[in-house]
């Protein structure tokens, strides 16, 4: 780090060539010399935007989608813009999205939440009823485990949106899930829960007790609004590091039993096809990855030659991520990049990587380190594992090619 900035600086230093700030006081700016229409009328009240926008100069920051990934909206996804993101926190309008059978619009008042199976007292609760338990606020990443799923067999997608966009990272305040299990009270032989979702998809997967008990959560707020219809309104449960598909929207019913329920997103969906024609099951944890947001496919450089600031996340379902790597030749040579920001268990951190570009092309990639010490592997020793037959925890480091322009490309190294 301490090295980085040093050759910033000489370069800084050296001439002037490194200077960050523009130009020398511009003669005849317009934008200087002109007075402007927002400085000439008044601007809208405060009755104008009771619920506030964006400004319509970003109407380009939205989720988008992949038409032939899309056969049907009602069963499919949407991608995060991350290109056009920074810091940690997924702005709650931006989240990607991904229904099994659509959005389900639930009127709260309406809304119960059952808890059944082996427990001592079966319970159901009303809204009202779970806002009286002590809450928590948490900040998690939820990443599909199809997230980057289409780059198994080449890189495909062209654009951090569609290659690593099916993750966001939020702020829930909401209750423990252990405190409401103990509510009803678990049987000795408790050991496996299944929620279930209310839309029309009635999503089910299976989970161990130990998790459900460990760090799991009730959640009905994100970013400390309620939650978005998208993301499960007006409940939702938050399973900490754990692939997507297991944090039930529109949470109804939480049964509890002694074994898993092998229904059909841990059989057929969910699991990963190896070479051999086996499948891996119960791959719950998200491994630790990384994606530089900018520059990349969909945010070149513009600014020419010059010192530069590469932007990127990185994130990991077993910890932190004390340390993240950059390469700018295609993993030959490897620089530490900058971690900056909150660092919080199990959630997106954001790192930078300052440089003098020097306008030749380069080869951008990063490399994760999380707290247990897992490094994040190419795509090369991911394919020698585990073949290339799934659309599964596909976490290997990508790769951008920045042209002479800047104009990056996904593309992959050997
Ligand atoms: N009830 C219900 N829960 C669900 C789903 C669903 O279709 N119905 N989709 C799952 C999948 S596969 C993922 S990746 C996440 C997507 O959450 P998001 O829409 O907030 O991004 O929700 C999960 N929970
Ligand atoms: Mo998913």
């Amino acid at each position: 780090m301490a090295e980085t900035r040093r050759a910033f600086l000489t370069a800084a230093l050296a001439g002037g060539a490194g200077l960050v700030a523009g130009k020398a006081a511009a003669q005849g700016d317009p934008a200087i010399t002109e007075l402007q229409p927002w400085s000439r009328y008044l601007g809208d009240g405060v009755d104008a935007r009771p619920y506030g926008k964006p400004s319509r100069y970003e109407s380009h920051v939205v989720r988008r989608n992949v038409a032939w990934l899309t056969a049907d909206p009602i069963s499919s996804v949407n991608f995060t813009p991350l290109h056009e993101l920074d810091g940690i926190i997924t702005p709650s309008g931006l989240c990607f999205e991904r229904h099994h059978a659509g959005i389900a619009e639930i009127d709260p008042a309406q809304h119960r939440l059952m808890i059944n199976g082996l427990v001592e007292r079966p319970l159901v609760f009303t809204m009202q009823d779970l806002m009286r338990f002590p809450r928590e606020n948490r900040v998690y990443f939820m990443e599909c485990a199809a997230n980057s799923g289409m780059e198994w067999r080449g890189a495909q997608l062209n654009g951090c949106q569609y290659t690593h966009g099916m993750i966001h990272n939020l702020v829930y305040t909401g209750v423990s899930l252990r405190r409401v299990l103990e509510e009803a009270g678990l049987r000795p032989n408790a050991k496996w829960i299944m929620p279930e979702g209310a839309d029309a998809s009635a999503m089910t997967r299976s989970i161990p007790i130990e998790k459900a008990l460990e760090d799991c959560m009730i959640a009905f707020r994100m970013n400390g609004e309620a939650l978005r219809p998208e993301q499960g309104y007006p409940l939702r449960l938050v399973v900490p590091g754990w692939e997507g598909n297991m944090w039930i929207k529109w949470l109804r019913r939480i049964e509890v039993g002694d074994e898993p329920w092998h229904h059909r997103e841990e059989t057929s969906k969910y699991t990963d096809l190896l070479k051999d024609g086996k499948a891996r099951r119960f791959t719950w944890e998200m491994d630790a990855k990384s994606v530089i947001t900018s520059p990349s496919p969909q945010a070149p450089i513009t600014h020419g030659t010059g010192p530069t600031v590469i932007s990127g996340m990185a994130w990991s379902g077993r910890g932190t991520i004390p340390r993240v790597d950059v390469s700018l030749d295609g993993g030959m040579n490897w620089y530490r990049a900058r971690m900056d920001g909150p660092s919080f268990d199990k959630s997106i951190h954001r790192f930078y990587f300052e440089f003098d570009w020097d306008g030749r092309p380069l080869l951008l990639q990063s490399r994760a380190h999380d707290s247990t010490g897992y490094v994040q592997p190419t795509k090369k020793a991911l394919r020698e594992i585990r073949g290339v037959e799934s659309i599964y925890h596909q976490n290997g480091i990508q790769t951008w090619h920045v042209n002479e322009r800047g104009e990056a490309e996904n593309v992959e190294v050997s």
